[in-house]
């Protein structure tokens, strides 16, 4: 059986990743110190609906399925926990077998503040998202320098690293000319928020250990995904992953379905000119299922653009407004002053090719998908906070 460790396994992606790994016949072991509930807690922003601890959805999926998904809880950034899983120390705080599973083939690594306005309402949440984010990459990367050269590195980074160059955005790499010499070099990235930027710190640390040491990293660099619901959690409706609708750490694409379900006009930030690449949540799942498949080579700094298809935030907003209203709720837009300082209106052309050469098959955002989480959120309709909307954090 390979063994795979998920690190962030509490997250939005890090528990359906853990899931779609057991289901696979991969032994799982999911790691969390529940530092993103615990901030949805402290800034008092509600997830769409109550979800178990790690500890009990690792129990519910064993009685759903027989399968085991092992559970840590620890904080990453203390290096001492991350060399437990290589050096075998790590206490399992659920498992049906707690004898050490052994050094992993593969690590996929989401363990970060993943919130760009979280990592700018003020100096203390810039600096966790750093510290954080940069203790918890550096860790990995020693520990696996020290034990498990061969383990492969599954990194999720960001589109938003590359920010809205007027260029087309290559993966991660670029060839350049100049005084008449050719190299390939990191593709220039200028991210606007401190986490975005932390994720550019995080790709470098990685890329020197991989220099160094001949480590094997993949990074995926992700774009806002939407969706809640995938085949694994589908089995048993305790097992859906958390959802958040706030302004803090909703996506936009949950954020409007939600808004326009509780009748709040769609919060366009700005002219909505700002184009990203989206994906499903279910192709998250198949990027890092092919990437596992075809690992990194020995030394290889392997980096892929993980979008599907690009949308401007106003084409996603009159899409929610258009599957709505077919669906009986009043939808109305409203454009507010932008609160984060980013271009309206830019260039965007990004490629996006390799993740499909190595096998994924894209899903989009059709009008039947937005259907689907319309009626999924609707289910959850009188437990939205309105208040957490929209409080304007702003940089
Ligand atoms: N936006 C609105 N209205 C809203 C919320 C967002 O117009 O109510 C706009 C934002 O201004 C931005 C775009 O929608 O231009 C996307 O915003 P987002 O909040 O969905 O995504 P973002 O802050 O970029 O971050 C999210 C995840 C992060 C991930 C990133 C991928 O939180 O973890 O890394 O998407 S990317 O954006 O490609 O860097």
């Amino acid at each position: 059986m390979k063994h795979i460790i998920i690190l962030g396994g509490d997250g939005y992606l890090g528990w359906p990743t853990a899931m779609y790994f057991s289901q696979r016949g991969y032994a799982v072991t999911v790691v969390d110190n529940y530092s993103r509930r615990n901030a949805c807690t402290a800034i008092d922003v509600g997830m769409l609906y109550p979800v178990p601890t790690l500890q009990e959805r690792a129990k519910i999926w064993h009685e759903k399925t027989g399968k085991e998904i092992k559970v840590v809880i620890g904080d990453l950034a203390d290096p001492e926990v991350m060399r437990g899983f290589f050096d075998g120390r790590v206490r399992y705080d659920w498992a049906i077998d707690s004898t050490f599973s052994g050094i992993p083939e593969t690590i996929v690594h989401y363990a970060e503040q993943p919130s760009a306005p979280y990592s700018l309402m003020n100096y203390k949440t810039a600096s966790f998202t750093l510290s954080n984010n940069l203790l918890v990459t550096n860790n990995l990367m020693f520990a696996v320098r020290d034990f498990a050269r061969d383990t492969h590195i599954i990194k999720l980074g960001t589109m938003g690293e590359y920010g809205t160059p007027n260029i087309d955005i290559e993966e991660g790499w670029l060839e350049i000319e100049h005084k008449g010499r050719k190299g390939k070099f990191l593709f220039p990235r200028q991210a606007s928020s401190i986490y975005h930027t932390s994720k550019i710190m995080d790709t470098d640390l990685l890329w020197f250990g991989v220099r160094m040491w001949n480590l094997r990293v993949t990074d995926l660099m992700q774009g806002p995904v939407y969706g809640m619901e995938t085949e694994e959690s589908a089995i048993d409706s305790r097992l859906k992953t958390i959802f958040n609708y706030d302004e803090v750490f909703g996506t936009v694409v949950n954020r409007f379905i939600t808004q326009a379900v509780v009748g709040y006009p769609l919060t366009v930030y700005g002219k909505g000119g700002q184009t990203r690449g989206y994906l499903n949540i279910d192709d998250t799942l198949q990027c890092v299922h092919m990437s596992e498949q075809t690992p990194a080579q020995a030394g290889e700094l392997r980096i892929f653009n993980q979008i599907m298809e690009t949308f401007s935030v106003s084409q996603l907003a009159e899409l929610t407004a258009e599957v709505g209203k077919q669906l009986g709720y009043t939808v109305a837009l409203k454009c507010i002053d932008n609160p984060r300082k980013e271009a309206e209106e830019h260039y965007y052309n990004p490629t996006y090719q390799g993740l499909i050469d190595i096998g994924v098959k894209p899903h989009y955002l059709t009008h039947e998908v937005m259907t689907g989480m319309f009626k999924l959120v609707a289910q959850h309709k009188n437990s939205i906070r309105k208040d957490v909307i929209f409080r304007g954090v702003r940089w």
